[in-house]
């Protein structure tokens, strides 16, 4: 097995490239891709600050370390979820590539800061705890942007990851969220810019890029992902895959193209919706209360946990 570029041996085969590639050539089409991603739906302009979502895991440690090399000036934000058994060995991670790289890490926890985990809030609303758990995701990691004057907030999102989503939305026909399913979301209606600078890489991709740069990662699915469907859908698209490489990229690359339009755009002056302030934090909502704070008071008061005498409000 020979390096496509140098002829050298040969340390991964990528079927659906159809090609072989050394550790070197490797890392480099790693960047490449990310680099091509970023262009081709023009994710970030020159200059602009990047807040990277990290997790512990392969994805997110990947993607905060190509944007580095790629000449990014990006942070990290790590949301401890209060997941047992979990979230305090994710962090470990992150705080050991945060340390040998000198990198600058903003940290929300969510007992600490907000006087709830995903557990709580999850058996408070008797939904699945991705569903709490992404919500708040995307609330808290909207608002350290803001915060941090960070011009965008880029998230480990895979082809795998992108791919099996779409398919649970095109299965269910889920209109709405098929016209949002792009990988850059500019900024609107208050809310920081949206990135995936990892569209164009597979999961197996960016596990191989930790392995040959040295990044320990987090190797542990998180507990709380059983039953979520799109693990599910993985599997299928695995199976596709296999008799078909490069099946996953033309479905997700192909929709990007020559359907998501049809369902929605991405931009804001087609938005109908007049969004006003959250009487609780300020964020952007349609109600009176946004829908994290609203998700907040059901947990909190389910189970009260002591706030840390930090926890900051916005307005
Ligand atoms: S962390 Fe949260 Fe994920 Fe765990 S609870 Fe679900 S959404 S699976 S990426
Ligand atoms: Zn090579
Ligand atoms: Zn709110």
């Amino acid at each position: 097995m020979k390096c496509r570029v140098c002829r050298g041996p040969a340390v991964i085969d990528i079927r659906r490239h159809n090609a072989n590639f050394c550790a070197e050539h490797f890392l480099k089409l790693c960047r490449d891709q990310v680099a091509k991603a970023i262009k081709q739906f023009s994710m970030l302009e020159p200059g602009e600050r990047v807040l990277v979502a990290v997790s512990g895991g392969k994805d997110s440690l990947a993607l905060w370390d190509i944007l580095g090399e790629l000449g990014y000036e990006a942070d990290g934000l790590y949301l401890g979820l209060g997941i047992d058994g979990y979230s305090d060995v994710s962090g470990t991670y992150v705080h050991r590539f945060v340390a040998e790289r000198g990198l600058k890490l903003v940290e929300v926890d969510l007992r600490a800061d907000e006087g709830f985990d995903v557990p709580t809030a999850a058996a408070a609303t008797r939904r699945v705890p991705c569903s709490a758990c992404g919500l708040s995701k995307r609330h808290l990691f909207d608002r350290a942007a803001l915060d941090g004057g960070y011009d965008a907030v880029a998230t480990g999102h895979n082809l795998d990851d992108e791919a099996a989503v779409l398919l649970g939305n095109v299965l269910k026909w889920q209109e709405d969220y098929l016209g949002r399913q792009r990988p850059v979301l500019p900024a609107r209606n208050g809310f920081p810019k949206k990135i995936k600078p990892l569209v164009r890489l597979t999961e197996r991709e960016t596990a191989a890029y930790c392995v040959l740069r040295g990044i320990d990662y987090q190797v542990e699915e998180c507990p709380m992902a059983e039953g979520n469907r799109h693990l599910g859908h993985k599997a299928t698209l695995n199976d596709l895959e296999r008799r078909t490489p490069g099946a996953k990229h033309d479905l997700y690359f192909g929709f990007q193209a020559r359907a998501v339009d049809r369902f929605g755009s991405a931009s804001d002056d087609t938005d109908p919706v007049e969004l006003g302030a959250c009487a609780e934090c300020g964020a952007p909502t349609t109600g009176e209360v946004c829908a994290f704070c609203s998700l907040a008071k059901r947990a909190r008061a389910a189970e009260p946990v002591a706030l840390s005498p930090t926890r900051r409000r916005r307005r």
